[in-house]
């Protein structure tokens, strides 16, 4: 028997249908004849997943051969969306299987649309985690991302009565055939306890932790395929299950159904993920999760990754974690407690080692999304790893004490542990003092982060800061999601772009080419036929035909303001049943939303609430006659932006100022010839810069002007009574013209814009109205907008993800991509 190297299926139709049928027949037991569109599904991914196998396998042995410098990557969300096609993309399949599956009597379409998305993220951080895994395999580097693979990800949003009510998301249910579950590889992670100091063998004083209870993390592999490279990365996905003595004392009295019981409690850690993408509810479970993953994560590294006789104390020229947000931050003292605790390095000797092997990314700039642990619950739950945090920031505040002397106030502040309200530990400071680098993910985020959020720590360390700015991979939300203006792409400018995506700067001479111009306008005439069919087929909508396609999706919350995007239409459609304006003067529009609230978050569900109000009534007044509509698809996730971000004419991106990070859907718009209508915030500052103003809608005030404002006192009645447009817009719905009469239900939104209005959406919309009429003067001439449009394209290629890792290997990793 010859026993060589794992080897792929053949890449052929014949090839592949053995495969398919070996899955369906042998995987799934069933007969061609009998199987079921799941069965089909199951068997393709299973077939496809063959053929990453081999090139996994390669280059998990390449990567033990060389012990190269790797990346691991410690994000408590990942928001992959759909495996399939990304596959079939990067093993060069796509024709291949559509043809074998038609060969066995079955369109691939039917067997895509089955695949539920593993939607475990809330948003943009989870989606930039997804892009930056696909850019590291498809850059060629070592790289591993590690994670929670919950058993319920984000919520699926409905409407009921035009309020959002959510449902489980149930996407194992029907099998999960991406994923490799290797139990025998777990990892048991300890909580609870007490901890107790001893004398060692050589007579050296010690401490150890006991916990009181402990739970299993097994590893969940996805493989994470580069563009037709040949390399397979990993991410790996922690579930919790219970161990046998998952609570000792229990076992111990001999009480069974307590113990069983113990079980649900363990395996809760993986159970859910937490819907909350701002505000954290600092909830016990929610440290569980990220202590669970954190250590499980790194166990595996030390112990199965590493080989068994690595010089430990070489650690920070193998491995650099790079912490997404402040979630995973708790994997600091936890290397901290193994180096000491359980390797016995010395104290020092363990601390320049972890300060070299993490660097911190935030992603927010809302003081109130800052995790805080009360040290209280972090010290029941990790009672080693609170020591560990308070000897950390002792030495820290001694260091601080020497660079500031006599300047007590300036350690208060500096503190990781917080005195009030209650004592807590600011997670954010504890990554900045571990970090070798902290990064803000765009040029105006990270500015306002050294000066804002941490400006004593800038002040202290001014090299440890740096920006990177976030990227979108172009395979998923170019190649995948528009696939004629790739065609297109590809036609005019040669293959390599989708790993070279500055080279679309080729196509800028072509923004003056008429025909160029005309294809440019079909391939979006297209993906809008493409978007109202799926939007008829998925939610029954259907939309009006020839309209601006106006976007706005994201995730629901005030800063982003919605509300601002709400009162646009208002007035317009005032402008119309007030007789101001005649219908046929009026741009046709159609506006579409998407976006989950926090199931908590009371004033994001009114503002749904609103929409879907705003929606009903302008869509069935006869007045309007269709030429401004409004839509609103439940459920918004990474499978509804790939049809949906394609077809847009205009995206829109009207945060306050000085609230967004980045934003990421910004760019993915912009990358496939949307213009956009935004303010100078996050990245669309830069995407405006790369653009040209010509090319997009800026209005509202700068970062600087809301500062002054809000110091000067912000009274946004003063905007409401000194304009009209707002005023009418503003009592139209205060009136209940929108909910059937009740003035009640639009009490608390009318309420809080008059008399509070934190995010400023008074003070910004006559801006706002005027860059929307810049919007359809220029709309009207379809010539200047394509011209636009395809400058967007074409100037847009730094915000590839790939671009992206480029920065974080210069600026913070310093590794670089194999050969
Ligand atoms: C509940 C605690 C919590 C707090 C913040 C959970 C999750 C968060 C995230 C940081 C929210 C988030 O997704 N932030 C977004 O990150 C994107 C990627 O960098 C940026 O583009 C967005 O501007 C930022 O809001």
């Amino acid at each position: 028997l010859a026993l060589g190297p794992v080897v792929s299926p053949p890449h052929t139709v014949e090839g592949f249908v053995k495969e398919f049928l070996h899955e369906l027949n042998y995987g799934q037991g069933v007969a061609l004849s009998r199987s079921s569109v799941n069965d089909q599904y199951l068997a393709s991914a299973r077939a496809v997943r063959s053929y990453l196998m081999a090139q996994w396998l390669e280059t998990q042995r390449r990567q033990r051969e060389t012990q190269a410098k790797s990346v691991a990557y410690l994000s408590a969300e990942y928001l992959l969306g759909r495996q399939f096609d990304n596959a079939l993309l990067a093993t060069g399949l796509t024709d291949t299987v559509e043809k074998g599956l038609a060969a066995c009597g079955i369109d691939i379409d039917v067997v895509r649309a089955q695949e539920i998305e593993p939607g475990l993220g809330n948003g943009g951080l989870g989606r930039l985690a997804a892009c930056f895994v696909d850019s590291l395999a498809s850059m060629n580097v070592s790289a591993i991302g590690y994670g929670i693979r919950y058993e319920f990800g984000i919520f699926r949003q409905t409407f009921v009565d035009g309020r959002q009510v959510e449902q489980p998301d149930t996407w194992l249910d029907l099998g999960s055939p991406w994923e490799v579950a290797h139990p025998e590889n777990s990892v048991q992670v300890g909580f609870g306890g007490r901890t107790e100091t001893y004398t060692d063998d050589d007579g050296v004083e010690r401490t150890r932790w006991i916990p009181d209870s402990n739970v299993k993390g097994i590893p969940h592999n996805y493989l994470v395929p580069g563009y037709q490279n040949g390399r397979v990365n990993t991410l790996r996905l922690w579930s919790a299950v219970a161990t046998q003595s998952f609570d000792l004392a229990i076992f111990n009295s001999g009480d069974y159904t307590a113990a069983v019981r113990a079980q649900t409690f363990a395996e809760n850690i993986s159970k859910v993920l937490y819907p909350e993408d701002s505000t954290p509810q600092g909830r016990e479970l929610r440290l569980q999760q990220q202590y669970f993953f954190v250590a499980c994560s790194i166990s595996d590294f030390l112990n199965y990754v590493l080989p068994a006789d690595f010089d430990i104390t070489k650690l920070p020229e193998r491995i650099i974690f790079q912490l997404n947000d402040t979630h995973p931050v708790i994997a600091i003292p936890e290397l901290m407690r193994v180096l000491v605790d359980d390797r016995g390095m010395a104290w020092d000797e363990a601390w320049a080692i972890t300060q070299q092997c993490f660097a911190y990314t935030c992603h927010t700039l809302l003081p109130e999304a800052l995790e805080v642990w009360p040290t209280e619950l972090l010290g029941k739950l990790l009672p080693r790893h609170l020591e560990i945090i308070y000897r950390i920031n002792d030495e820290f505040l001694a260091e601080v004490r020497k660079t500031f002397p006599g300047d007590e106030l300036k350690a208060r502040n500096m503190s990781i542990i917080a005195e009030y309200p209650e004592r807590s530990v600011r997670m954010a400071y504890l990554a900045t003092v571990a970090g070798a680098k902290v990064n803000g993910v765009a040029e105006l985020h990270s500015q306002l982060l050294r000066d804002k959020v941490l400006p004593d720590f800038s002040a202290m360390w001014p090299e440890k800061f740096t920006n990177v700015t976030n990227g979108v991979t172009p395979r998923r939300f170019i190649k995948l999601a528009n696939p004629l203006l790739s065609t297109l792409i590809t036609d005019t400018i040669g293959v390599g772009w989708l790993n070279d995506l500055e080279r679309l700067r080729e196509l800028e001479p072509y923004a003056e080419d008429p025909e160029f111009r005309a294809s440019f306008r079909e391939v979006k005439a297209a993906n809008k036929v493409r978007l109202r069919a799926l939007l008829e087929q998925r939610d029954g909508l259907v939309l009006p035909e020839d309209a601006m396609l106006d976007v706005m999706v994201k995730r629901l919350h005030e800063y982003k303001r919605q509300l601002l995007k709400v009162l646009h239409i208002v007035a317009l459609y005032d402008l119309v049943v007030s007789g101001q304006a005649k219908i046929e003067d009026i741009t046709p529009r159609t506006f579409v939303f998407g976006a989950k609230a926090a199931p908590g978050y009371r004033m994001a569900k009114e503002i749904i609430h609103l929409i879907n109000r705003v929606a009903e009534t302008v869509n069935n007044d006869p007045r309007v006659d269709g030429r401004l509509a409004v839509a609103f698809p439940p459920n918004y996730n990474v499978t509804l932006a790939e049809t949906l971000i394609p077809a847009a004419d205009l995206s829109e991106q009207i945060s306050l100022a000085g609230k967004e990070a980045s934003g990421t859907g910004n760019m993915k718009f912009a990358l496939n010839g949307a213009l956009t209508i935004g303010t100078d915030d996050g990245a669309n500052v830069e995407i405006r810069q790369l653009v040209g103003d010509d090319n997009f809608f800026l209005f509202g005030l700068s970062e600087p002007q809301v500062e002054e404002l809000q110091a000067k006192g912000y009274r946004p009645s003063a905007f409401y009574e000194s304009n009209e447009s707002l005023r009418r817009a503003i009592d139209l719905i205060a009136s209940g013209a929108f909910t059937g009469g009740d003035r009640e239900a639009v009490g608390p939104i009318v309420g809080d814009l008059l008399y509070n209005d934190r995010f400023m959406v008074l003070a910004d919309y006559q801006s706002y109205i005027e860059a929307q009429e810049r919007v359809d003067e220029r709309y009207a001439d379809p010539d200047a907008w394509s011209r636009s449009a395809i400058l967007n394209v074409a100037r847009s290629g730094f915000f590839s993800s790939d671009r992206a890792m480029t920065d974080y290997m210069d600026r913070i990793w310093h590794v670089s991509p194999r050969r």
